[in-house]
């Protein structure tokens, strides 16, 4: 180690202090550490500073304390101490502080070497040692390669305009923080969190090849170890120790028109018109900052009088509104939220701690709400409920880092004072906490006035746990190639960390895009969970019309397809916040052993059915596509493909290469111009043969919160063939709630003339279709189990 001025003390000299039956614990002369097993697979490890036991620090990511007992081994020497349970073991040597977690085989998963474990000054470090094929993924919102090894990145929010690498080559922070990573190594996953939100700098194997380095800036070592070994085991443990993602209204899943900004209501009217008279499905319009008056937080500006009446008027033609909620109060002695705000003593104040902190945003000199306070909060969703009482549906909650205008690092003063829900922290403590509890103010506010409504919400800037309060829209992208490329991959790791809901700016946000640029932007997107189209002040139009009359109708096109998707996309947000899994799935989610596959970022999966390869290049008219090791077929002409290699797709403009593995059951509706414009009674569940397939079908009524007391309905939709047999079984419902489909119509890509359909037994009807190759049959809806078969696929 090179001497330098600052102190480092490794934690080593360890003596054993106490030995339960779920951990151990240790002390040195400076350091305290925890062992405790949470799960077989989920151990904590705790250093705090001080040889006594101090009690585990306060946590906004983390919300399941009550883990159920762990059989589990605990072995403390007078050399070691060990922690075993059913799927791995970590040991540490008390002499020199180095620790491991091994796997029940023996395989290293987690190895720190003496010295490595460390406080420095005010920091706590730690430094694992790499295998040369480890491959990491996850830590949030990233720019940059798909896996993060070799990189480095800083967890520390910060409003950074244009993220696309080709404009920020070296950037290493970004909106949201979320120190989560998942490894994989011998197609063998593990995952790290350390909870700390105080800025954290991660360098995964840059410096040194072979170490993962990590360092937060204050505050203790708090790490989650997921011992796995699959993806998705590590993802459902994360999910639960952060909690789950609620369910958005179903609205939320339709697409969105944004720009800044619809300046005025006759503006806004026209736009909601043009989309209805060219037939162009959208469900939510958004107003920017250009609504307020004079930038002021829940306020409307002379551009949108009478916004109550507006929005009626907007409702009755299917369309939602969302405004942009930005935290900074306008210092304005006679302005309402404020004069609330200081009578309420609700922002956050300067190094002192009794004079508010002034910074500079939109609307000149602003106070920032203490949003770690929960009167504070409260509050914060009582002025939101003008919103709601003039009609608006949900909150964009924008510049949340916070972003602040008046200091060159951005943001507020690193000393200035949170009265925090467990009491003062620096702001330099909580930064990174900031926005997840001004989402959390917005949310929760939506729900106290209007306990009805499924609130929607998203944020910019965020911290792990996030999901739980809003979805997350990845800020400022570029109109450029470069950006639509790292969307991809950034919306993958984004899934990874416990965000299943997710997307960027369509077409991008900086610069204008073009028409072709656009279209496969759009194509894209229509796999996204969020779908939103979103542009700068001084852009030109963006639209889907705005672009020319051949990307207007594959808009159309791509927007039909999104809506017949909407019962899958919603079956999917169901599952994710069931047991985690993302929406929008790394093809590693499902080929973890296969090395190809754990490469890939620029083709995912939706769900477990859909394979997506967007076209990211310009001028391109074809890419080269990887299939795992499966049987596939051609959504779009029905060709069956022979996975475990790769083909060359051919993408003209109007074509997204597009793939569904065999086996898989797809629900897809009736388009429609908007969710809820006609009743969904008839649903066309398209079957394709010859693998197994499962659908975990979910319906509930898309817009209250009824659905947390088990008014859904439920039902596993499974299929197999069998030689020349295709079987299709419906699991009996459960739930509450009284499914809404009369019909199910089954849409078989058969290509060959099937010769008998059976269901439960008895010959029933269908026809067949020579040039399509398809076969269809009505079927109707019963609760209980049917199964169905059709014979000569
Ligand atoms: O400093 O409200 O990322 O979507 O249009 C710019 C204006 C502030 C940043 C957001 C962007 C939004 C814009 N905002």
């Amino acid at each position: 180690m090179k001497s330098s001025v600052s102190k480092s003390a490794p934690v080593a000299r360890l003596r054993a202090v106490a030995r339960g039956s779920q951990g151990f614990s240790l002390a040195s002369a400076g350091a305290h550490v925890e062992v405790t097993a949470l799960a077989p697979d989920l151990l904590r490890l705790r250093v705090a500073r001080g040889k006594a036991a101090s009690p585990p620090p306060q946590s906004w990511a983390v919300v399941k304390s009550d883990w159920p007992a762990v059989a589990c081994t605990v072995k403390v020497t007078k050399t070691g101490a060990s922690l075993a349970t059913a799927v791995g073991k970590l040991t540490v040597n008390l002499k020199s502080g180095a620790w491991e977690v091994r796997d029940a085989g023996g395989l290293r998963l987690f190895t720190a070497a003496a010295g490595s474990t460390a406080f420095r000054d005010a920091k706590a470090e730690v430094a694992l040692d790499l295998t040369p094929n480890e491959s990491l993924f996850g830590l949030g919102e990233t720019t940059g390669t798909f896996n993060r090894r070799g990189q480095v990145r800083e967890f520390w929010n910060i409003d950074v305009l244009g993220h696309a690498p080709a404009i920020h080559p070296g950037l290493k922070s970004l909106y949201v923080s979320i120190p989560f990573a998942l490894s994989l190594r011998e197609g063998r996953a593990a995952g790290l969190f350390w909870d700390n939100p105080a800025k954290q700098t991660w360098d995964l194997g840059q410096t040194q090849l072979d170490r993962w380095q990590m360092s937060a800036d204050s505050g203790e070592l708090d790490l989650y170890l997921f011992l796995g070994p699959t993806a998705e085991g590590i993802c459902a443990r994360y999910a639960e120790l952060t909690g789950p993602m609620p369910l958005p209204p179903l609205w939320g899943l339709g697409y969105q028109q944004c720009r800044y900004s619809y300046e005025t209501r006759e503006r806004l009217e026209e736009v909601a018109r043009e989309f209805r008279r060219r037939a162009l499905p959208c469900d939510v319009l958004y107003l920017d900052i250009h609504h307020m008056e004079g930038y002021r937080v829940f306020t409307f500006g002379k551009g949108y009088p009478q916004p109550a009446e507006m929005i009626a008027k907007l409702a009755k033609q299917g369309f939602k509104v969302v405004t942009i909620v930005d935290p900074g109060v306008k210092d304005d002695p006679k302005f309402g939220v404020l004069k609330r705000g200081l009578k309420q003593d609700a922002f956050v104040k300067q190094a002192d701690g009794t004079t508010d902190f002034l910074g500079e945003v939109w609307p000149g000199a602003a106070r920032f709400p203490d949003f770690l306070s929960a009167k504070t909060r409260e509050w914060w969703g009582d002025e939101q409920a003008a919103l709601q009482a003039a009609g608006v549906a949900g909150f964009w909650n924008d510049m949340n880092e916070p972003a602040n205008f008046a200091r060159p690092d951005k943001t507020l003063a690193p000393d200035a004072r949170h009265a925090t829900d467990f009491g003062p922290r620096t702001h330099a403590e909580v930064h990174n906490l900031y926005g997840q509890e001004m989402a959390r103010a917005s949310r929760d506010g939506a729900l106290k006035h209007r306990p009805d409504e499924r609130p929607f919400v998203i944020t910019r800037a965020g911290y792990a746990g996030i999901q739980r309060h809003a979805l997350v829209w990845t800020g400022d992208n570029s109109s450029n190639w470069d950006h639509l490329n790292d969307a991809v991959q950034m919306f993958l790791n984004l899934s990874l960390s416990g965000v299943p809901f997710c997307g960027g700016d369509v077409g991008g946000f900086m610069e204008n895009t073009t028409p072709e640029l656009f279209t496969r932007w759009f194509q894209f997107a229509t796999f996204t969970p969020f779908f939103r189209n979103h542009s700068n002040l001084g852009t030109i139009a963006q639209e889907p019309w705005a672009l020319g009359e051949q990307v207007e109708q594959i808009c159309r096109d791509f927007l039909g397809l999104r809506y017949q998707l909407l019962p899958y996309l919603y079956s999917l947000f169901a599952e994710a916040r069931a047991t985690g899994a993302p929406i929008m799935r790394p093809l590693l989610w499902h080929y973890q052993n296969d090395p190809v596959a754990v490469a890939c970022g620029d083709q995912f999966l939706l769900g477990r059915s859909l394979l997506v390869a967007p076209i990211l290049r310009q001028g391109a008219v074809a890419r080269s596509v990887y299939l795992p090791n499966d049987l596939w077929y051609d959504f779009w002409t029905g060709e069956q493909l022979v996975g475990g290699r790769h083909v060359v797709a051919e993408a003209p403009p109007e074509i997204i290469p597009l793939y569904v593995r065999a086996g898989t059951i797809l629900p897809l509706a009736e388009p429609q111009q908007y969710v809820g414009e006609s009743p969904t009674e008839v649903i066309n569940l398209h079957v394709w043969p010859h693998g197994r397939g499962q659908l975990d079908w979910y319906e509930d009524d898309g817009e209250t919160q009824a659905y947390e007391q088990g008014a859904w309905s439920r039902r596993t939709i499974t299929s197999s063939t069998r030689g020349k047999t295709l079987t299709v079984t419906f699991g009996a419902v459960s739930g509450t709630f009284e499914s809404r489909i009369a019909v199910w119509r089954l849409v078989v890509w058969s290509a060959k003339k099937p010769a008998r359909l059976k269901v439960n037994g008895r010959p029933a009807e269908g026809s067949f279709n020579v040039d399509t190759g398809v076969f269809i049959a009505d079927l109707g809806n019963f609760d209980g189990e049917f199964s169905l078969e059709l014979v000569g696929v």
